[in-house]
């Protein structure tokens, strides 16, 4: 299969879910300007939306949608039962009920907050996402989401979280975010993918990651450390 992304986007959470599970992957890196994937194909033909991720299955058809990809990742090997739990039980609808907080309530806004379209807007969204992240601090049944094991939920989280110093978020206001993110951040195969996608924390006990150019963007000073 291959995994059509840009690094540190919210491709990373597929891509983590994949490293997780062990399944086989190759990455695709898309240009954000001229939508030409690394291989010169145009990207608008694999996903008219123009936005990652989108996953190629071996067949060639065609997957899109963060969330509706990582249930289907983890739905490709047994081993995706540690990851997403049994369909029919309320363990499984609570993962998809995160995913969908995760996209709606956080994605969509914080990423309004990168685009300079929506200037006007920010102080205003930026009180929205506040309060969904004052919500969500008080909502951890253990070290993740839903108790102590890492879900495809967790993986997503993750990486909209890790967004935050660039849109002026300073998560050690939450500090079960901030502990989660530490602790994600810590996984084998979490730290794997950030590698893959050659991403650097600010600094040695850092929890967020970045491609080295976003790293000076975000007014970072420090040397940036290989995770
Ligand atoms: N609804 C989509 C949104 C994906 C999305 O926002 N992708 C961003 C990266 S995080 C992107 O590719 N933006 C570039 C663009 O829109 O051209 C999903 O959940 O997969």
């Amino acid at each position: 299969m291959k995994l059509y992304m840009h690094a540190a986007a919210c491709s990373l959470s597929p891509h983590i879910v994949c490293r997780e599970l062990g399944l086989d992957i190759e990455l695709v890196e898309v240009d954000r300007k001229t939508h030409r994937t690394s291989s010169g194909d145009d990207y608008l033909a694999i996903n008219g939306n123009g936005y990652v991720p989108a996953l190629m299955l071996d067949d060639g058809r065609i997957l899109t949608e963060g969330p509706a990809i990582v249930q289907f990742l983890a739905e490709c090997t047994p081993e995706g039962e540690r990851l997403l739990p049994k369909a029919g039980t309320y363990a499984r609808s609570q993962v998809q009920s995160y995913l969908n907080f995760i996209t709606a309530e956080l994605h969509k806004p914080m990423a309004m907050l990168f685009n300079a379209a929506y200037e006007g807007a920010h102080p205003g969204i930026h009180e929205l996402v506040s309060k969904r992240l004052d919500w969500l601090n008080g909502r951890f049944a253990g070290a993740y989401l839903t108790g102590n094991d890492f879900t495809i939920a967790d993986a997503y989280l993750f990486v909209c979280l890790n967004w935050s110093p660039w849109i002026k978020i300073d998560l050690s206001r939450w500090p079960a975010l901030h502990g989660f993110m530490a602790r994600v951040g810590a996984r084998p195969k979490v730290r794997q993918a950030l590698q893959e996608e050659d991403l650097e924390a600010f600094e040695a006990d850092g929890i967020f990651f970045a491609p080295h150019s976003y790293i000076a963007s975000a007014g970072r000073s420090g040397t940036p450390v290989r995770p």
